[in-house]
């Protein structure tokens, strides 16, 4: 295995202009001919070969200038000598064949259902011809496809079409990742977008006929994001036309395209019946995430892929502030949060930890994480906070004017936020170098009228990076009297040393602390609180983040007390859940997120980096009981709650409406604690809507019920594949743990559990991997099942077998039967032949 660093970047030999290919496409072997314009540039890497990507290409035909040329491809590429290469522009001429058809891996030119397209990013494009595949390579890109097919989309503007073919010009230099081909029979549902500047530009969401009705609020959601971009961040389309497409066989969730993003249809598709809450915000937030990835990415790209943060973290913090606005900012706060803390934190404590900007990769597939995207995220709510709202403003309208048309690095970003603010960001530059996340350590002193807080930064090691420097870490501090009035609002606390005290002067009285409002940075605060003072900041925070994190950090703490034998649940918890959940001035979101019992896995996580081992049973067990003692105190508040949350009127699925469905099926989860599932069953025969129906049946199967309501809902979704993803997945998630692995084998066996489609895929072994206690369980079932399927899946679509694989990462945690058994699995992964080079890598950095 190769390993490429970023030290040896080095910019590419040939500039390259303009970019024309012509696609035949046919199945089993469609031809693309690709006419690269090159215009030597002597300064730049003189006497240098001409080198090509290029993987799976039968080359029919190399011509320069239009003379043949013999030069064979090897395995990853073509080779054409200095002594070729005329001194002036030459046009380099190739035709080679591909076979979409077999393509399995979904990366290149695929088919799904019968309707060709592409994936490119990260390095998909040498599948599709021999070309300079790497970002910092931008061109203009004239495409021409020639198909019976009825509908023929690519980047750009239509540049005409005729009887079998259809041309497209796109007007902006971009790299390869970026191109993209789609032909089908396809229907659209279309719109227009008036911008700013009085641009009219065409919108369509292009699906398969029939599913015309499910693409309103996905377009809706696109309409909502140009407007967004233009008036947050004065940024403007700039084609006249912007295509969607949803694909049922795609290995992530969407792809930004230019002018022409491709969607898995699970992110696009959406009806009241179909369709839960959740599944309408992701919709919302990925169709703008990669709408607003035309400026943070396609207009600005990245110079390699190493420097994957600047357009994947930016474009995520951009998601992030647009769901904010559109819904709860509170609410879009937690739910973040709870994320990174689940998949992020998880990555930075294993053996998989890596810089935000990571210095060296076998297979970049690999780099797109939770690190990269979300902590990126992080990185830059962190850089705003320090620099203020106005100056992040100035910056971003520097880096747009700056970089426009470029492929950008970090220190280029990191530079215009200096010059656009005047401060040194060397320090801060240390979160995109390196791994892990910092512990905050926190003392207290009330003296003589004067309330002192000595933060300590404690950075663990990670891998390849044992010592690191102290952080600058931004830590927004209000302070509370002892009435629960705010006698210091949110200040931002600058901790640049190792250790550091903040004095706050003219206090009456000792202050109760809110540290780390709002999430103020990606750190684990190590701080003993009596659980007094939690139930006290629960009941009386003006900062709804910190609000929620006691009453997590409560409930933590009965769970782990719970799972180390306590006999019983304390009343402090209790009381304060009871009271907050009849909190009408409460958001029901914030209400119905507070309800929700912390996670097996983030618990485990929590005990782990504590020192102690978790034991997957007994946290099983705990967290079971401590839902039921929450039902017991809550019993005779749910009538009334579940009353009040009962929505009357036409569903919406706007935060409002979603926010009660999601108190209303919180309370309907704990009365079938009590009442055996009747609740549950009468709100499933009730269903309208999608939210209502996958809760009360998620509700029966957890307290081991609910067949019925299954085979119902089975035969009913039969011909869905969104919906029977969903059908698949509850089951494995809700299974007990001893038969977890049972479940997933019957399910695994079934006609209809179509492997080869990532979500299919995902729904089941996904599920597999998120039940704690049963993809844990004592026998190592699961280990080995999980195992099987990757090594299954591996030969034909590696990349979605490698993000599965890091279901293992976290072996490190449990006990040494556990560790045994996972690590065996990871031998035997390592041992076999001809493992691709995706999950190779994961297996290899696992197993350490
Ligand atoms: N930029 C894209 C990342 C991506 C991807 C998407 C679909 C299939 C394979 C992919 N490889 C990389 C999606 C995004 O972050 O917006
Ligand atoms: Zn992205």
């Amino acid at each position: 295995q190769t390993t490429v660093y970023l030290a040896d970047y080095r910019p590419y030999s040939h500039p390259l202009d303009r970019v024309e290919l012509t696609f035949r496409l046919a199945p089993q072997a469609t031809r693309v001919v690709a006419r690269l314009h090159f215009r030597p540039d002597p300064a730049r890497s003189p006497g240098a070969d001409l080198r090509l990507d290029g993987e799976g290409l039968r080359l029919i035909r190399l011509a320069l200038d239009g003379t043949p040329l013999d030069c064979q491809p090897d395995d990853t590429g073509l080779t054409l000598p200095a002594a070729l290469l005329p001194a002036d522009p030459f046009v380099l001429e190739t035709e080679v064949e591909i076979a979409p058809v077999g393509n399995t891996a979904l990366e290149g030119l695929y088919m799904s259902n019968g309707m060709y397209c592409t994936q490119c990013e990260a390095e998909g494009f040498r599948k599709i011809t021999y070309y300079p595949d790497r970002p910092d390579v931008m061109a203009r890109f004239h495409v021409r496809i020639e198909s019976d097919l009825p509908v023929l989309l690519s980047n750009g503007n239509p540049a005409g079409q005729g009887p079998g073919w259809a041309e497209w010009d796109d007007p902006w230099p971009k790299p390869a990742y970026l191109f993209a081909l789609v032909a089908g029979e396809l229907v659209a549902l279309p719109d227009h977008f008036l911008t700013a500047s009085g641009r009219e530009v065409a919108l369509n969401i292009w699906v398969r006929a029939g599913d015309e009705s499910r693409c309103a609020y996905a377009m809706d959601a696109l309409k909502r994001s140009m407007r967004w971009d233009e008036q947050v961040y004065g940024r403007e389309y700039d084609l006249d036309v912007f295509n969607i497409v949803a694909v049922d066989d795609f290995n992530m969730g969407a792809m930004e395209n230019k002018g022409l993003n491709i969607f898995n249809s699970k992110l696009v598709l959406a009806s009241p019946e179909t369709a839960t809450d959740t599944d309408y915000e992701r919709i919302e937030a990925v169709i703008a995430h990669e709408y607003f990835h035309n400026w943070t990415g396609n207009r600005i790209t990245c110079r390699d892929w190493f420097q994957l943060c600047l357009k994947e973290g930016l474009t995520v913090f951009r998601d992030q502030q647009f769901s904010g606005d559109m819904r709860s900012h509170a609410v879009k706060r937690i739910e973040d949060v709870q994320a990174l803390r689940a998949r992020q934190f998880r990555e930075d404590q294993g053996p998989l930890a890596h810089p935000v900007r990571p210095d060296s990769f076998v297979e970049i597939n690999n780099f797109y994480t939770a690190t990269v995207y979300e902590k990126g995220a992080e990185v830059i709510g962190m850089l705003k906070r320090l620099v203020g709202d106005a100056e992040y403003a100035r910056a971003l309208d520097l880096y747009f004017a700056r970089h426009d048309g470029e492929a950008a690095t970090i220190e280029d970003w990191l530079k215009v936020f200096e010059d656009a603010t005047g401060r040194d960001l060397g320090q801060f530059k240390r979160w995109y170098t390196e791994a892990g996340t910092p512990r905050l350590t926190v003392e207290e002193e009330w003296k003589d009228g004067i309330y002192s807080l000595t933060l300590e930064q404690h950075l663990p090691p990670t891998p390849g990076q044992p010592v690191k420097a102290p952080k600058v870490i931004p830590v927004a501090v209000g302070l509370l009297n002892p009435n629960g009035d705010e006698v210091q609002p949110t200040t931002v606390l600058e901790l640049t040393e190792t250790r550091q005290s903040f004095r706050f002067e003219g206090l009456a009285s000792r202050p109760v602390a809110s540290i780390l409002r709002g999430f103020s940075a990606p750190v684990v605060l190590d701080r003993a609180v009596s659980a007094a003072e939690r139930a006290f900041l629960l009941a009386h925070d003006t900062d709804p983040f910190n609000r929620w994190e006691a009453g997590r950090a409560l409930a933590k703490e009965v769970l782990a007390d719970l799972a180390a034998g306590a006999p019983t649940v304390g009343p402090d918890w209790l009381e304060a859940m009871v009271r907050l959940v009849q909190d009408d001035s409460l958001d029901p979101a914030f209400r119905a997120l507070a309800l929700r019992l912390p996670g097996e896995d983030d618990m485990a996580a929590t005990l782990a980096a504590a020192g102690k081992q978790p034991d997957p049973a007994a946290l099983h067990t705990a967290r079971r009981r401590m839902a039921a003692a929450l039902a017991g105190a809550l019993a005779p508040a749910l009538p009334g709650l579940m009353e009040a949350t009962q929505i009357t009127g036409a569903f919406s699925p706007d935060a409002v409406q979603a926010g009660k469905r999601a108190l209303h099926n919180a309370c309907l989860g704990l009365l079938s604690l009590r009442d055996g599932g009747a609740a549950a069953e009468a709100a499933f025969a009730a269903a309208t809507n999608m939210t209502d129906s996958l809760a009360a049946l998620a509700a029966l199967l957890e307290i081991g019920r609910g067949q019925p309501q299954l085979d119902a809902f089975g035969a009913r979704w039969r011909g869905d594949r969104l919906v029977m993803d969903k059908w698949f997945m509850v089951q494995v998630l809700h299974a007990a743990p001893d038969q977890t692995a049972r479940t997933v084998e019957r399910l695994t066996a079934r006609a209809d559990f179509d492997w080869k489609n990532p979500n299919r895929f995902r729904s089941v072994i996904g599920a597999l991997s998120a039940n704690h206690a049963g993809f844990h369980y004592q026998d190592g079932a699961s280990y080995r099942l999980l195992a099987d399927w990757l090594l299954r899946l591996d030969p034909k679509n590696p990349q979605t077998a490698a993000r599965m694989s890091t279901a293992f990462e976290t072996w490190r945690r449990y006990d040494s039967g556990r560790q045994g058994l996972i690590r065996a699995e990871l031998a035997r992964i390592l041992a076999t032949s001809g493992l691709s080079r995706d999950l190779g890598e994961m297996a290899a950095r696992m197993a350490g």
